[in-house]
């Protein structure tokens, strides 16, 4: 891929800014995502082929940075994206992958698929968030197996993005604790929701305020396997910029704010 080359179309970067995100096809090959599949089974000790072995809904792993998955981080193409959502020189390379969310099929409740924003920085025992989105220029959704409409994709709450930056301003830099946010928020509607299927390699890249949820019950056959990392950003948000030229992480925060004339 040549530098000067763009990885998303204007169509594409115009939905991340209405919808709070947008899906890279093939953000890295599927040959890496099989290798991190195979890495996962070993060290968790899991045999994806034995549902005998299946005992919980879901495990999570905090992640790795072994060299597969820094194959699966870092790749031109994703880096291309990164530049255009979030602006040349203002995100730092994924140095590992995590946190994984393995789903198995299961009609248990996993007792963790609320509707949530993530929050990025910890203050005592909770993650918060700000307005400035201190330390969280992205969040995305890794994908490492092929994941249909059965197979408990990510419930991504569309547009959700921009009934957050409102609830942030009034709590100053300080920010909030990531669940004081969703609580101000009724519940979407089924036409208000996406979800996130794919095939392994592909990535979600989503607005860091995007509000979203895990699913259940797992009814397809085979392990779910995404890896939800944040990207670190090398500065905060700026709504106020000297010479106007606003990232399109930005211009969904201002939009909501209606600072857009
Ligand atoms: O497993 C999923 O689909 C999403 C998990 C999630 O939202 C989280 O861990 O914050």
């Amino acid at each position: 891929m040549k530098s000067t080359e763009l990885v998303l179309q204007a169509d594409q970067v115009e939905s991340f800014v209405t919808n709070g995100f947008v899906r890279l096809e093939g953000g890295f090959s599927g040959d890496t995502a099989a290798e991190c599949r195979e890495w996962l089974w070993r060290e968790l000790k899991i045999d994806p082929d034995d549902p005998t072995g299946w005992s919980q809904p879901v495990v999570r792993f905090m992640g790795s940075t072994a060299q597969p998955f820094l194959d699966a981080a870092n790749t031109p193409r994703i880096h291309g994206a990164f530049n255009q959502l979030v602006g040349k020189g203002r995100w730092r390379p994924l140095l590992g992958l995590g946190t994984f969310a393995i789903r198995f099929p299961s009609e248990t409740d996993p007792e963790d698929a609320g509707w949530h924003v993530d929050g990025s920085y910890q203050v005592g025992e909770h993650l918060f968030l700000n307005l400035q989105s201190k330390s969280r220029a992205l969040l995305m959704l890794y994908l490492f197996s092929e994941i249909g409409d059965q197979d408990v994709p990510t419930r991504i709450w569309i547009g959700s993005h921009l009934r957050v930056p409102g609830i942030l301003q009034s709590a100053s830099e300080a920010g909030l604790p990531f669940f004081r946010v969703t609580e101000q928020l009724r519940s979407p509607k089924p036409s208000e929701i996406a979800f996130a299927t794919g095939a392994p390699g592909d990535v979600y890249l989503c607005h860091p305020f995007l509000i979203h949820a895990a699913d259940w019950p797992h009814r397809g056959k085979y392990p779910r396997v995404i890896a939800q990392p944040g990207l670190e950003p090398t500065d905060l948000l700026h709504l106020d910029r000297e010479d106007s030229v606003y990232s399109p992480v930005e211009q969904a925060v201002r939009q909501s704010l209606g600072m857009v004339s």
